[in-house]
């Protein structure tokens, strides 16, 4: 029953389609379908099929514009379920958010967002396209314990690398420690850039920020 519905999920992204990807998105949480499943094993699936498509030339943009408008559609149905889901009082960290500078890919980081604010962070969410000194800025004007750098693009992942040598330069780190994520971050660019951490998923994501906002606070 799940798998069908997560295919036809998968399959919604692909055609483009976003009110059949949104009554999916409805049909799973009637069923009690995990929102984060819905989204890692059905739309997810979807989106990077047609990112994979895209980049072999068999998709033009303007189709892979559709597919990121049906994978939105399918996100707002699911989040306030996420949100309840993770809801919780108490504080764990705050962290600054964003899409390193040139880039406009926001999907994952903005599942990030919610994901992390569900289960008790505090989000400042600057959006994309994010300049080292708006990053640094903030940091510094919430008194952020995380900061937190999405890139998709090759090109972009150096404003992972210029966000974090910001943060050195003004002092901030090593207190404020930076995080990164994208689909092409691995751990060996992690290492090279000197991050405290990078994440593939929103799951993963919220557990590093865990585990690093505890160690911040038994040190
Ligand atoms: C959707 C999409 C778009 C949409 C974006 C819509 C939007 N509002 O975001 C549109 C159509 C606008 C778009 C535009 C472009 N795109 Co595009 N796009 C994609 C696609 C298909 C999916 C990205 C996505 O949303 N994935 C789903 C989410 C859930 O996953 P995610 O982003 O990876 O995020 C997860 C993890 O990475 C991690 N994570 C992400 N951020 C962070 C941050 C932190 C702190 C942490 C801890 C974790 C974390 O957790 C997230 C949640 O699970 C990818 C292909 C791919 N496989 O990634 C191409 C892709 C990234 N795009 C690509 C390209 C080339 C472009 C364009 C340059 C195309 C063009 N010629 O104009 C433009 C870029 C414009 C710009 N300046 O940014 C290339 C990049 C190639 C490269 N190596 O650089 C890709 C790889 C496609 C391809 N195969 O060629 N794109």
């Amino acid at each position: 029953m799940s798998q069908q519905l997560f295919q036809d999920m998968r399959q919604s992204i692909i055609d483009g389609a976003p009110e059949r990807a949104a009554s999916l998105a409805q049909a799973a949480l009637t069923d009690g379908v995990d929102p984060l499943d819905a989204i890692n094993q059905g739309f997810a699936a979807g989106i990077t099929f047609a990112g994979d498509q895209f980049g072999k030339g068999e998709m033009f943009l303007p189709d892979l514009l559709a597919c990121a408008e049906a994978m939105q559609s399918a996100v707002k149905i699911l989040e306030p379920e996420m949100l309840k889901r993770g809801s919780q009082r108490e504080t764990l960290g705050k962290i600054v958010l964003g899409t390193a500078k040139g880039d406009i890919h926001d999907i994952g980081k903005n599942l990030i967002a919610t994901i992390l604010s569900a289960h008790g962070f505090q989000v400042f969410d600057l959006g994309t396209s994010v300049t080292p000194e708006r990053f640094v800025a903030k940091a510094r004007e919430v008194d952020a314990d995380l900061v937190g750098i999405s890139a998709l693009l090759t090109t972009t992942m150096a404003g992972q690398k210029a966000v974090i040598e910001a943060l050195d330069q003004s002092g901030l780190r090593p207190r404020v420690k930076a995080i990164i994520g994208g689909a092409a971050v691995t751990a060996k660019w992690a290492a090279e850039i000197r991050a405290d951490g990078h994440a593939r998923n929103a799951i993963d994501a919220l557990d590093l920020a865990r585990r690093l906002v505890a160690k911040a606070g038994a040190a």
